[in-house]
This record gives structure tokens, sequence and C-alpha cells, in this order.
């Protein structure tokens, strides 16, 4: 693979509707994409950041630069034999692991069409389709919360996620376990509290949740272990995982008992099958996470997910939940019972679609 050409494009989309975490509500979302050309092929990597450095350090901004001053001069005009060669060399760049993924990725999606197989097979997936559930951020009211979720129930999602913070959360889950005493149901605190709530905390014991998501600091491993051998409620990590060390080290102190998996934050497809496989070898479940993406960070996520260490629902659900017009054909569908097929053509299995990615185009640099 020797790339000729990449590409930077931000765009802008408009979410269909807010999302709100305890770090704040998102309207509308800027998206970096990545194009690259190699070999006459063309891949596509989505830089998932936030728009503000509030889940992680990265930025749209952060990440335009260390794409154009670092990994794209690196990697430009260089031949490559596999997409996964990039990782070692981008470890040079301490962070900034959502930058690194969207240029990785892109390579990924290269070579899948180079070797004529589907992205899923190219990283060694197995599932032919996988289970998905939804992510239901912070609303104005209990009543329009549950209203959201009864959609999503009847739209088929196997298991609903809701984002917690104080103020926020025992009366909300005990409002949902009443109407629905056996839902799987689980709650995101995207790091709202500290152990100075351990006992607040051990108050969600009873909704017996699947899971507790990231309530302790976003880099924090050790007072996630104290608050695990606290409570009965698994602990599952996202922020504090950047790697498959910081998995392994987890997993080993006891900070959590699953994993959620994102290929932005972990620095995509390289490293998060490292993730999947030390979690695997310690027979840990891991899911992937979202960070509302666009068609083709989706699309991604949906290859991930074929790997056979994904044994729970991901954060992966139907295009139509965010955008009014994805960016990719088909759109990402879900099936009556919450699944989503694995596309088994080569390459991505959905196509970039041109005019509505230059509609949303606010600006552009090429590298060629
Ligand atoms: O913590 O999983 C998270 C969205 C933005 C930032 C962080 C998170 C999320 C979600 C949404 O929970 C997942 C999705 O629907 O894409
Ligand atoms: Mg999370």
């Amino acid at each position: 693979m020797k790339i000729s050409r990449v590409e930077l494009r931000e765009i802008r989309l408009p979410l269909v509707q807010f999302f709100e975490t305890s770090f704040g509500r998102t309207t509308i979302r800027r998206v970096v994409l990545v194009r690259v050309e190699a070999d006459g092929l063309t891949g596509w990597g989505e830089v998932a950041c936030g728009e503000q450095p509030f889940f992680s350090h990265e930025s749209p901004e952060t990440a335009w630069h260390i794409l154009r001053d670092f990994l794209v001069p690196w990697t430009l005009g260089r031949e490559w034999t596999r997409a996964s060669e990039v990782a070692p060399c981008f470890l040079r760049i301490r962070g900034h692991n959502m930058a690194k993924a969207a240029l990785e990725n892109a390579l990924w999606d290269v070579e899948a069409q180079r070797e004529r197989v589907s992205l899923a097979r190219l990283i060694g997936g197995s599932h032919r389709e996988i289970p998905c559930g939804v992510s239901i951020g912070i609303q104005n009211s209990i009543e329009e919360l549950l209203e959201k979720i009864e959609r999503e129930v009847a739209a088929g999602y196997q298991r609903i996620k809701v984002k917690v913070k104080p103020g926020w959360d025992v009366e909300v889950l005990e409002r949902i376990r009443t109407a629905y005493p056996r839902l799987p149901l689980m709650a995101d605190a995207n790091s709202a509290y500290t152990l100075a709530d351990l006992a607040h905390l051990k108050r969600f014991d009873r909704f017996c949740l699947m899971m507790i998501e990231q309530p302790l600091g976003w880099e924090d491993i050790v007072d996630h272990a104290r608050l695990q051998r606290e409570i009965s409620t698994p602990v599952c990590l996202d922020e504090s995982i950047h790697s498959a060390d910081d998995a392994r080290k987890a997993i080993e102190i006891g900070a959590c008992k699953i994993i959620n998996i994102k290929l932005g934050r972990v620095g995509g497809f390289t490293s998060a099958r490292q993730v999947h496989d030390v979690c695997r070898a310690k027979n840990v479940p891991v899911w992937c996470g979202g960070m509302l993406e666009t068609g083709i960070g989706r699309a991604h996520n949906v290859a991930l997910s074929s790997l056979p260490g994904f044994a729970l629902p991901g954060d992966i659900s139907a295009s139509k939940r965010y955008w009014t017009e994805d960016i990719i054909d088909p759109e990402v569908t879900v099936t009556t019972q919450g699944t989503i097929p694995v596309p088994q053509t080569p390459g991505l299995g959905y196509s970039p679609n041109l005019e509505r990615i230059e509609k949303a185009t606010v600006r552009r640099e090429s590298f060629a």
C-alpha cells in the first residue's frame, strides 16, 4: 500500500436529538474525516472525539493538528504492507488516540478492499450479526426518558443504557425499574462521582444493573478497584482504558468486570484487537462503545463488534437515531430483533456518500 494522497475534512452534522451526558449537551457534531488514497483504492476513517475536550483531551482542532503535522507526513508516500504496521510508528506520539485511529482505520478499509474481504473478516471477526443496545442521554424530565425507553424497547434493542450524574440517578433508575422490572439496563456516569459518593453508589445495587460504566475518575483504576470491592453491580471501564496494557492492569487489580472498547479511545483496530485479546484471555466480556459517530465510524464499529469476545450488546444503533441523512449508503439499520447483520462484501460494506459529505464539509486540506 503506497499512500499517494490524504485528505482531511471537517463536516458539521446536526443531531436529530440533543445528546446530554454528565459533561454537557451536544446538538451539532463537528467530525473530522480522513480519506486515504492508496494503490488506486480509497479508504475512510473518522475522528471520534467530541467537540470539546470533555470526554478526553482531544478535540477536532487537536486531531487536525496531530494528523496534519505528524501522522500524515509520517505515512504519506511510504510503502506499507499492512494497515497494522502504522500502529507501532504512531506510538511515538503520546496520546491523541482518536487522531491515530482515524488514519489507521482508513488504511484497514484500503487493506480490506485490496484483499477483497470484508473489514470484519480482515480483523478476524466471526459474528455474522451483532447485538445492539442504545445509549439514552439525560433528558429534560423522567417522563421524556421513559417515553424514549419505551420507543427503543419497542424497536427491539437488546439493552438500554441511561446516562446518570448526581441528581439524575437513583430516582431515575427507580422509575425505570418500576416500569420495566426485567429490562436489561445499565448506567453510564462518565466520571461524575468520586469515592466520597460510595454510600450513594451502593444504592445502585438494588436495581440489578448489568453494569455501571465509568463511575469514577477518567484515568483512575485504583479507586474503581476499591469501589468494585464494595458494590455488587459490575463496574465497566470506558474512559480509563487506552491500551491493552491499561486493560491488563485494570483487570489485575479488580477495577472492573467488563470493558467497553472504543476504536478511537484505544487508537485504532490494532490496539482494539489487543485489548480484546487481553480481555478474552482473562474471561472479561467486552462490548463496543459509541461516540455519536457518523456512518463511517459506525461501519468500523460494526466490523469491530464481530470479534469473538464481543459478548454483550454495544452502543451501536441505527443511523436514523442520530441523523436525518447519514453519510453512507446504505444507512445502518437494526433488525426488529435488535441486531445489525455484519456486511460480508469486500471493504467497509457501506459506501460513503460523497455528495452528502461535500454538502456538510466546512473545511478541507489535502496532502499529496
Ligand atoms: O461514554 O459512552 C460514552 C457519547 C459521547 C461520548 C461518550 C459516550 C457516549 C455515548 C453514546 O454513550 C454512544 C452512542 O450512541 O454513540
Ligand atoms: Mg461511556
